[in-house]
């Protein structure tokens, strides 16, 4: 079955903002993952089909090649790194910014700042860029809670309208980047599958030229 084509997707937002651009490609999944438990799901073409994933579990998907391609967000792919991925399309949906957020008013915290994020490796790269020495606080989730109850300071999280900051008493207070989602895909896959992944990556991405 070396020509099916398997693509990593995980639900909620991705999902449905992916779902108009495979569409678009001519794609259309028998099967929706908001109400069915299959975590595979069957295409209205036989030799493509979706896996239905973690948001954060897709690069790795991706990278071993379970999957040809997938998408995943910016931040996810910032936290991942990895070699085995190309990222050649920018979908241009789920779109968000990575931001540094702390208590409204709250001042400098006295000694080393204490940051609470899941995202442990792009919060680390960016206080080296400052070269600002903090402490980082692994979450899994909630991160503001955090600063609430004198877990940390400040939090490094998504955010959209920040309407999620505005009701926790938190407010942005620096840009680290600009996120959106991206097509990734399996670097052997690329090669072995060229002309099918090709025509598939050019109907996406004319897709996303006509949104
Ligand atoms: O939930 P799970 O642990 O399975 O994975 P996940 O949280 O990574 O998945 P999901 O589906 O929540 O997010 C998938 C991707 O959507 C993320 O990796 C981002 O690239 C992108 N995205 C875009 C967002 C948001 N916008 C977003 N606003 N992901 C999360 N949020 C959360 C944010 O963490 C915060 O809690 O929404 C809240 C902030 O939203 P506002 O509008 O209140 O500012
Ligand atoms: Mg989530």
């Amino acid at each position: 079955m070396s020509h099916t084509l398997t693509i990593a997707l995980s639900k909620g937002r991705i999902y449905k903002e992916t779902l108009p651009l495979l569409a678009h490609a001519g794609i259309v999944p028998k099967d929706d993952p908001e109400t069915s438990r299959k975590l595979i799901l069957d295409t209205n073409h036989d030799d493509v089909k979706l896996v239905i994933i973690r948001a954060s579990d897709v690069p790795t998907y991706v990278e071993y090649g379970a999957a040809d391609l997938g998408v995943a967000g910016k931040d996810v792919l910032m936290e991942h790194g990895g070699e085995g991925l190309y990222e050649p399309l920018d979908l241009k949906i789920a779109r968000c910014k990575l931001m540094v957020a702390g208590p409204v008013a709250g001042g400098e915290p006295v000694g080393r700042m204490k940051i609470a994020t899941k995202f442990v490796n792009s919060t680390r790269r960016y206080y080296a860029s400052l070269g600002q020495q903090v402490e980082i606080i692994k979450l899994y989730g909630s991160m503001e809670l955090a600063p609430l109850v004198g877990l940390a300071d400040r939090i490094v999280d998504l955010v959209d309208t920040g309407n999620t900051l505005r009701a926790n008493g938190l407010e942005p207070m620096e840009h680290i980047a600009e996120i959106s989602s991206r097509l990734v895909v399996n670097k052997a896959s690329m090669k072995m599958k060229h002309q099918r992944m090709r025509a598939f990556i050019d109907q996406i991405a004319e897709a996303v030229e006509k949104r």
